[in-house]
């Protein structure tokens, strides 16, 4: 047999002989290994996702004008896709998550199911209008963090006067790559609010938790992440200096029964970049969208530099190195695969990267 020397590594040459055994192997259902092998093990990871920015600007006109076309009870949910350039039609931001900008105008209610998939919200725009979950409710205000666990009956209101907008987060991708996905529809629209608003709030959020708590579930007690008190601690860190070269004051969000992220899934993180920040490079293998709660500023993804303002959304791809630069001081919310890669021993970082 002939054989050619080649480096580690490198793909074997392929012979006319070689060519016809591949050809009538395939016919078997099987495939040589060292033909795809750098392929399916790059030395780095090698996304589809794309880095993108969605502009409220341009988004808003038309979320309003869905809110004419049809009520979030017929739509069930109201909401308009963020779809990455390299997944349309897939419903996806990243390859592990789904992103939506929610619509939920006065006097609307969005019936009331459970599914698998977990969620998160990120008030976006408006008061008056609430989520509530597993019977209690929680008024929703802008930049508040609000979680619905999975398999957790939710629904949402809006009594109020102003049309309310949020961004959805959803571990869709991860769910349907497991094959493990399931909905029910309660019987009623609106599920019975049997539980004091601040219930949890109160009973997990004050640094105390009850004398017989046990941790037994995946997801944070707390369900409602206020952004008044969020803000009040990026501002106390900031003052007293903690200040990372990449990533500003940066906080994630935490479950106090644990010290781990809210749900098994999805983490999600809070930052703080001063005004005139111009940050070092950063990267890490959770591909993360980015909602700006505040102030104006251009972020550096690979070789695109997309300029941002408040409640735009982008897209940062796994590795891609993230610059942050801002002109005014900055809220940056964001949210990622974190704990998943985390608890399966996947996640890396590299801060600050030597580019
Ligand atoms: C869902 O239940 C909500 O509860 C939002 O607000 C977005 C996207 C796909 C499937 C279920 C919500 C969703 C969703």
């Amino acid at each position: 047999m002939e054989t050619t020397a080649v480096a580690h590594g490198q793909k074997p040459a392929l012979t006319p002989e070689r060519k016809e055994w591949y050809a009538r192997i395939a016919t078997k259902g099987v495939a040589p290994l060292w033909e795809v092998l750098n392929k399916i093990i790059p030395p780095h990871p090698t996304p589809d996702t794309l880095p993108v920015i969605f502009r409220y600007d341009e988004l808003r006109p038309i979320l309003m004008e869905a809110g004419r076309l049809l009520t979030a009870m017929e739509a069930e949910r109201r909401v308009l896709i963020l779809e990455n350039p390299a997944f349309r039609g897939q419903s996806k931001a990243t390859q592990s998550l789904y992103a939506g900008l929610q619509l939920i105008m006065p006097g609307e209610i969005a019936p009331c199911h459970r599914h698998v998939a977990c969620a998160l919200r990120f008030v976006v725009e408006g008061t008056g209008a609430y989520t509530a979950v597993e019977g209690e409710r929680t008024m929703m205000h802008p930049g508040d963090f609000i979680l619905t666990p999975s398999w957790t009956y939710h629904d949402h209101g809006n009594p109020g006067e102003e049309p309310v907008v949020w961004m959805d987060g959803l571990d869709i991708p991860i769910v349907n790559t497991f094959d493990t996905s399931f909905i029910e529809r309660y019987p009623d629209e609106v599920q019975p609010h049997t539980i004091p608003e601040g219930d949890a709030y109160a009973r997990y959020g004050a640094n105390l938790l009850p004398v017989d708590f046990e941790a037994t579930r995946k997801h944070s007690p707390i369900f409602n992440y206020p952004y008044s008190r969020t803000r009040e601690t990026l501002d106390e860190m900031f003052r007293n200096g903690m200040m990372h070269p990449c990533h500003g004051v940066k906080m994630r969000y935490a479950n106090p029964a644990n010290g781990w992220y809210p749900m098994p899934t999805i983490g999600a993180f809070i930052q703080l970049l001063p005004k005139g920040f111009s940050g070092q490079p950063y990267r890490a293998t959770d591909s993360t969208v980015y909602s700006v709660v505040e102030g104006k500023g251009r972020t550096r993804i690979g070789d695109e530099t997309f300029t941002w303002k408040a409640k735009d959304i982008f897209v940062v791809p796994s590795w891609a190195p993230v610059t942050h630069e801002t002109d005014g001081e900055s809220v940056l919310f964001s949210f990622s695969d974190r704990p998943a890669q985390k608890t399966l021993g996947l996640w890396r970082e590299e801060a600050p990267i030597n580019l």
